[in-house]
């Protein structure tokens, strides 16, 4: 039985990949935060009692600043591969906590890298970094592939860059199996509230049943490769099953501006919206309403513009160019954008179907 380590394991990614990894037979380990409110929403149906015989899914308290704790976990879970997911991962939050960013997701990975080494597990345990489409930041080259020039634009994406080339090093220097997985965006109905693509389609669904009133929005004009997080961490087993330690970029290959998901994530309740003005002057306001269970007045503005969620630099046109990953890994997205916008619009309008939230109290980012 292989043995997976997977830090980040109560985020978006790191649910997706241990369902994915215990679907093919692993037995696997997790780390997660300790924190005041349970934070294992997203993994709470793979949970398994501790006192049953048979486990193959465990959770270790532990936490990136720590490399005594990285090093006690790696030694007592002896991992075939490690999946390094947990990263402070909100570029705009990266601009307020730089210092904890550059800590956790850039020395974080060096921790790793020296716990595998400390440990001599050298030649046994593969690593996977969790890195990111920021890395290229202000545009050099479209698409971005894996030789595209890096331009980080944000703390996050700077963090980062030290981890893509520490894991490079560690893969030159001691022949490590470390590699990274350069990933575009990629959402799904578990992304993170405070991410665009959910914001929006949280909005949408409380806007349409009556309990919010307006969605406020940052840059509108900002394009993304969006992919969906269950065809992501496919790419990241497959990274790591190679026979030689590679860096792959991960994408769709198509862009859209954040705009147009609004239209999108509307369109899927019955709404029109359309936008008027530029920059600031940004608004969205309802044109049609077709659907009878969702009614919203025509002529409503249900999107403004609040330059609060503007960044202090912004990366404006992502878009991936994923040829060596087609090739070399064989991998295949199986969603594409419409599909990805239903699911996430369909599974929030029962969310809040379900809970009755008041949702703009809860959008702060
Ligand atoms: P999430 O923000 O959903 O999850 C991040 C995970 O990291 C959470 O489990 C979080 O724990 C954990 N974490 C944060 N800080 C620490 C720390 N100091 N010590 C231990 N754990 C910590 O991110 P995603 O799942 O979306 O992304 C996974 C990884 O991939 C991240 O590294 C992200 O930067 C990177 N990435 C993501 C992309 C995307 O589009 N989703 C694209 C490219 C890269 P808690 O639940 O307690 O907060
Ligand atoms: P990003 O994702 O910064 O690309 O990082 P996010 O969804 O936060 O922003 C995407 C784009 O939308 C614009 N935007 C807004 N963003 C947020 N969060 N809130 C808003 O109200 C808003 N309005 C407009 C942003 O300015 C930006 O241009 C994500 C994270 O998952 C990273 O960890 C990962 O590395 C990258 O994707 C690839």
């Amino acid at each position: 039985m292989k043995v997976a380590l997977i830090t980040g394991i109560t985020g978006q990614d790191g649910a997706y990949l241990a369902e994915l990894l215990l679907e093919k037979g692993y037995f696997v380990h997790g780390i997660k935060r300790r924190s005041s409110l349970i934070n294992t929403d997203r993994i709470d149906h793979l949970y398994q009692d501790p006192h049953e015989k048979h486990l193959n899914f465990r959770l270790h308290y532990g936490d990136m600043t720590d490399s005594t704790n990285l090093i006690r976990i790696i030694q007592e879970t002896q991992p075939d591969e490690i999946y390094n997911l947990a990263a402070m991962s909100h570029v705009k939050v990266s601009f307020d906590t730089p210092e904890y960013t550059a800590n956790a997701d850039g020395i974080g990975t060096l921790r790793l890298l020296e716990a595998i080494r400390i440990l001599g597990l050298e030649k046994k345990t593969r690593i996977y970094q969790a890195s990111t489409s920021e890395l290229y930041g202000l545009v050099q080259e479209v698409p971005q592939r894996e030789t595209t020039p890096f331009y980080p634009r944000s703390p996050y994406a700077v963090a980062k860059l030290y981890a893509y080339w520490i894991t490079v090093n560690y893969r030159e220097a001691y022949g490590m199996f470390a590699c990274n997985g350069i990933l575009f965006n990629h959402e799904s109905p578990l992304r993170g509230e405070t991410f665009v693509t959910r914001k929006i389609t949280r909005a949408v669904a409380a806007i349409a049943l009556g309990q919010q009133d307006c969605l406020y929005l940052g840059n509108l004009d900002a394009q993304r490769d969006w992919g969906h997080a269950k065809d992501y961490v496919d790419a990241m087993w497959r990274i790591l099953q190679q026979d030689t330690p590679e860096d792959f970029v991960i994408a769709t290959g198509v862009t859209t501006a954040v705009r147009e998901f609004v239209r999108m994530a509307f369109a899927e309740v019955g709404i029109t919206i359309g936008f008027s003005g530029e920059g600031v002057k940004e608004k969205g306001v309802v044109v049609a309403c077709d659907n009878e269970d969702f009614q919203v007045a025509i002529g409503k503005q249900v999107v403004a513009v609040d330059p609060a969620y503007f960044r202090p630099t912004e990366v404006e046109l992502l878009i991936g160019d994923a040829t060596k990953a087609k090739t070399k890994l064989n991998w295949k997205p199986q969603y594409d954008l419409s599909k990805l916008v239903k699911e996430m619009v369909d599974v929030d309008v029962r969310i809040i179907k379900r809970k009755d939230l008041n949702i703009s109290k809860t959008m702060f980012v």
